[in-house]
């Protein structure tokens, strides 16, 4: 009797740990709220943040317009902007500034790359957004909606906002 004891001790302890973990199964797997609920503090999901999207206000009768914004990818895999559009242009092309010869020219590109945990940001000496065929001029206070689709991201609604160049020099000093 005395050497049972301690044996059935242990195959009790064994059994209570056993039951304690199928309860926990239970309890995470029955309600399916649950279930959904479990991985969102896991993953918050941090993806494509468009900061201080602005365009300068353009002359009577101009048909483009350039924008600008910062972009960056707070997740795990690089991305890349494809394409962007708005209701207020006939077409947005994604260009770039380069030198030609003497000149600076810009030039479409196919798409903006947006390396994971980085930022890029598009200015008026590099990337930018371009307006084609708008429909009436950007004006100060403006504020021009435009969807951009990532690769990975999908499409991200952004708030272009109208303003003069000198408030974004601003933020150099
Ligand atoms: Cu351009």
């Amino acid at each position: 009797m005395k050497r049972i004891l301690p044996a059935l001790g242990l195959v009790l302890l064994t059994g209570c740990q056993t039951l304690g973990l199928s309860d926990g199964e239970k309890t995470a797997m029955a309600p399916p709220a649950a279930d959904v609920a479990a991985p969102a503090p896991a993953a918050p999901q941090p993806t494509i943040a468009v900061a201080d999207a602005w365009a300068a206000p353009t002359p009577k009768g101009a048909k483009v317009a350039a924008g600008f914004f910062t972009v960056a990818n707070g997740a795990t895999a690089d991305d890349r902007l494809l394409s962007a559009s708005s209701s207020r242009a006939g077409r947005v092309e994604l260009h770039e500034m380069s030198m030609d010869g003497k000149t600076m020219k810009m030039r479409p590109v196919k798409d903006i790359a947006v390396p994971a945990g980085g930022s890029v940001a598009l200015s008026e000496n590099g990337t930018h957004l371009m307006f084609m065929d708008i429909n009436k001029p950007f004006v100060v206070g403006d504020t021009v909606p435009v969807k951009l689709t990532f690769e990975k991201s999908g499409e991200v609604e952004v708030t272009v906002i109208v303003r003069q160049r000198s408030a974004s020099a601003d933020h150099h000093h």
